[in-house]
């Protein structure tokens, strides 16, 4: 398929019915609106789950510099769902820790990409601006953190990327108002497969110039 993840993936992962249908909705919008007999392969159709019925994990807070390694996990979206191979930050099972920082103290975070095949190797696709088969095997990753104000190669932008066995050092000034900031993969032509799979941070501070980077869940 031109884009998008294929049902089939999402069902080989297990994810159906978790947050990350988002992604599948986002997918699906502008599409004739579809009832459980139109479903088609990019409406991604939810599986019956009863709601409400999982406690809501918390995360871990990480505080200041140091690393956090980008590797493999597993997590349960549901009580009803299979375990889930997923990606992660600092050893969450999904998603990354709470990041908390202060205003006006800047802060080192050295990310390292320990990732294996890409979860969703069979959805890489080359025809995308900066996608290439290599993709499938040894994921890129960019590390942003979205809506903070940083010096230039501290961005992460799309091409400002690394592959496994390979690391980055973002220095981080956190001088701006306080804010909740989420952080994310931003590798070009694969972000969409990398974020699905892990990745999301942010950054809060207090009128008392505390800043609390956070997962934005
Ligand atoms: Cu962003």
């Amino acid at each position: 398929m031109p884009y998008g993840l294929s049902r089939r993936s999402l069902l080989t992962a297990g994810i159906l019915g978790s947050g990350s249908l988002a992604a599948g909705g986002a997918v699906a919008r502008g599409t004739e609106p579809a009832g459980p007999e139109q479903a088609g392969e990019l409406s991604f159709p939810s599986p019956e789950l009863t709601p409400y019925v999982d406690r809501l994990p918390v995360l871990a807070t990480f505080r200041g510099s140091g690393t956090l390694a980008m590797a493999p996990s597993r997590h349960r979206f549901h009580r009803d769902l299979g375990i889930a191979p997923t990606w992660s930050y600092g050893g969450q099972q999904y998603w990354g820790p709470t990041i908390e920082a202060h205003r006006d103290q800047p802060i080192a975070l050295a990310f390292t990409n320990r990732l294996g095949r890409q979860l969703f190797a069979a959805d890489v696709d080359p025809s995308l601006e900066g996608a290439t088969e290599q993709d499938r095997s040894r994921p890129r990753v960019s590390v942003h953190l979205h809506g903070a104000v940083t010096p230039p190669g501290m961005d992460g932008h799309p091409e400002q990327v690394f592959l496994p066995g390979g690391a980055m050092t973002y220095r981080h000034p956190n001088r701006q108002e306080a804010a909740h900031l989420w952080y994310h993969d931003h590798a070009m032509g694969i972000t969409r497969l990398n974020v699905v799979r892990a990745a999301d941070w942010g950054l809060t501070r207090t009128r008392a110039g505390r800043n609390r980077l956070h997962r934005d869940a």
